[in-house]
Order: structure tokens, then C-alpha cells, then sequence
């Protein structure tokens, strides 16, 4: 097969850990005998400092051609004291939202050599395995008016969307818990607002059309102390944009480390953008030891959900399940013993792993 895949690096540890990505591509193409075909276009800070806008016309362009598109991380310091309209991760919202791409879909599984990784006890985390699915175009991050009132004393963003952009993402849900346990838990926070009391009414129609599917409500305050006291309950989960954002990043804890969580923002046909759930590490940016797992996995997720290679992808799986077993990690991954490496080695362990 041949696709065409845009690759959007953005800024710090993006810049480093999407090349791994296209190393371990490269390494299924040639063993599956496929060809992959990598187009580099900028976002975020870089764009800004390119072009002076996070989102180029021309990037736009270019994923709305391309089978798939593949995204590092955007923003970092330098670009903080931009109004909020400009600043770096409006290329990211944008190009979320220009393309469609309403599922965003957060695998969340522990590895058994990761266990003393996690500050949760072993017998808490041990076969967690969680596909936490975030609305991805509304809510917060994109209701308008958002903006300073009052010369700067007063401040609004505004919660806002349509029963179809609920519904879509909750028969997404019943959809993907129908392909595993069968149990969905909706995180709203129905006891405050009117968007979670509609959000909710949504999930109790649609849980009609999926009788086999069980469903549970959590208020979003539960769903964050369950999240980690009870993580084997969880199966799919599905929430609004902010607070899947928060409730993703608070789940990485079971993995060890953030730095392995990948990610998949879809649509009904297919067309996605990938990228680890992780931002640009300014801290760690520039030092060659960023995590790359969470951008391979990212990589395996685009070749099963845009290109339905299930076998290619279960092979890159199996690949960073070895190189972990293996004792091999970057050093985010706060483990006693094992053999700490950088980025590029940790690829090439990867990759070593595919091939044998
Ligand atoms: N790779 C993810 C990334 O770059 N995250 C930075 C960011 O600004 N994300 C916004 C969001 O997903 O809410």
C-alpha cells in the first residue's frame, strides 16, 4: 500500500521523537512491503516564527490531501506572552477542528514491566487497560465569546455545543465498548452544569440503541480519585474536551510515565491525526532523551484506525512491549534498574525488536 503521510513536528520534544516515528514506519514498510511517503509542513511556535501564524494555509492544505497526519507536540515558553489567539496551540485546536477530527481516542493500558514505574501500588494499577475517549472540537476550548472584559477585570470563555457534536462522540463511545468489555462510564459533572444534564440525557437515549453495552455516570470529581484508587472498574470511557484533556494526563500516571501515552483524533472516515498525549517538555527539550514510545504507539494506532493494518500495527505494539521487558527506558520512566537510554537508542531498540 502506499500512502501519503504529512508530518507536523511543532516544537521541543516534538521535533525529536517524530523522527522516531518515521524510523519504525520505514522499518514496517519495508518488512510488510508497503510505501510510506513523508511530507514535513510546520505548526505551532515553529510556524509562528516561520510564518507568523500557528497554522498556515499551506499545512492546512496539505493534511486535508494526505491519508493521515502525524503530529509531535506544540508550544514552549518562548511563545507565552502571545494573546491567546495567537499563540501555538491554536494550530493544534485549529487543525483539529478545520479537519473534523471530533474522537479523540486515549488508550491508557500498564505495562507489566512499567508497574514500578507508577507511584500507584502494584496491586492497583495490574491490568489496567482504558480507551478514555475525549470530545475534541467543542466545549470549553472553543465556545465563543472567550475573551478579557472590564479592561482585563473580568474574563469569559463560554461552554457551548450542539446535540449532534454530543451525540457523535457518545455513539463513538458505545461503538468502541461494544469491541471490548462492554462497559462505558460517562464523566460529566450533571450536579452543576446544564451542558453535562443535556450530555447525560444523550447517553441514557443512546444507551437504548446499545442494550449490551453497560453504562455508568461519574461525576468528573469521582472519575478522578476512581481513576486511580480503582482503575481496573474503567473500561471505555467517555467525557467532554476539558476534562478528558485533564482525566488523560491524570491516567498516565498507571502507565509510569506520560511520555508513553499515545493518541488517535478521528472522524467517521477514517482520516486522523496522531500524536502522544504529551506536550513539548521545554525542560527536557533539546537533550536527545525525550520518550519517544508515545509517538511510536501513535505511529501504530495511525496504520490500524487510517490504514487498517492491524497486523503491522499489533507488530510495533509487540516491538515496545519487548524493548520495555527488555529493561530498556528514557528516563522519565522512573525505574530501579534497567538500562537508561536516550531517544534514539530507544528507537533503535524498537526497531531491533520489529525486525527479529
Ligand atoms: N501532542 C500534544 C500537544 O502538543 N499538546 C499540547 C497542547 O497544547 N494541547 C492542547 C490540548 O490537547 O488540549
Amino acid at each position: 500500500m502506499n500512502k501519503q503521510i504529512i508530518m507536523l513536528p511543532g516544537d521541543g520534544v516534538g521535533k525529536e521523537i517524530i523522527d522516531s516515528a518515521k524510523i519504525v514506519l520505514n522499518t514496517v514498510a519495508s518488512e510488510f512491503g508497503h510505501s510510506f511517503t513523508f511530507h514535513q509542513h510546520a505548526i505551532g511556535g515553529e510556524a509562528i516564527d516561520l510564518y507568523g501564524t500557528p497554522l498556515p494555509e499551506d499545512t492546512v492544505k496539505a493534511c486535508q490531501g494526505a491519508d493521515a497526519i502525524l503530529l509531535g507536540a506544540v508550544g514552549g515558553k518562548k511563545w507565552d506572552s502571545l494573546p491567546g489567539d495567537q499563540r501555538p496551540e491554536k494550530g493544534l485546536l485549529g487543525i483539529r477542528k478545520t479537519l473534523g477530527l471530533f474522537a479523540n481516542l486515549r488508550p491508557v493500558k500498564g505495562y507489566r514491566s512499567l508497574l514500578h514505574a507508577s507511584p500507584l501500588k502494584e496491586e492497583v494499577i495490574k491490568g489496567s487497560d482504558i480507551l478514555l475517549i475525549r470530545e475534541l472540537t467543542g466545549g470549553l476550548y472553543f465556545g465563543k465569546p472567550s475573551e478579557r472584559r472590564e479592561n482585563g477585570d473580568a474574563v469569559v470563555d463560554t461552554l457551548y455545543y450542539q446535540r449532534n457534536e454530543m451525540e457523535r462522540i457518545i455513539d463513538k463511545a458505545f461503538e468502541s465498548a461494544r469491541l471490548r468489555k462492554k462497559h462505558l462510564t460517562s464523566v460529566d459533572k450533571a450536579n452543576v452544569l446544564e451542558s453535562s444534564r443535556m450530555w447525560r440525557e444523550i447517553v441514557d437515549e443512546k444507551s437504548r440503541e446499545y442494550p449490551d453495552v453497560t453504562v455508568e455516570h461519574l461525576l468528573v470529581d469521582a472519575a478522578a480519585m476512581k481513576l486511580i484508587t480503582q482503575p481496573n472498574r474503567f473500561d471505555v470511557i467517555v467525557t467532554e474536551n476539558l476534562f478528558g484533556d485533564i482525566l488523560s494526563d491524570e491516567a498516565s500516571v498507571l502507565t509510569g510515565s506520560l511520555g508513553m501515552l499515545p493518541s488517535a483524533s478521528v472522524r467517521s472516515d477514517g482520516v486522523g491525526l496522531y500524536e502522544p498525549v504529551h506536550g513539548s517538555a521545554p525542560d527536557i527539550a533539546g537533550q536527545g532523551i525525550a520518550n519517544p514510545l508515545g509517538m511510536i504507539l501513535s505511529a501504530a494506532m495511525m496504520l490500524r484506525h487510517s490504514f487498517g493494518m492491524e497486523e503491522e500495527a499489533a507488530e510495533i505494539e509487540e516491538a515496545v512491549h519487548d524493548s520495555l521487558e527488555q529493561g530498556y527506558h528514557t528516563p522519565d520512566l522512573q525505574i530501579k534498574g534497567g538500562k537508561v537510554v536516550t531517544t534514539k537508542e530507544m528507537t533503535e531498540v524498537v526497531v531491533e525488536n520489529l525486525t527479529t
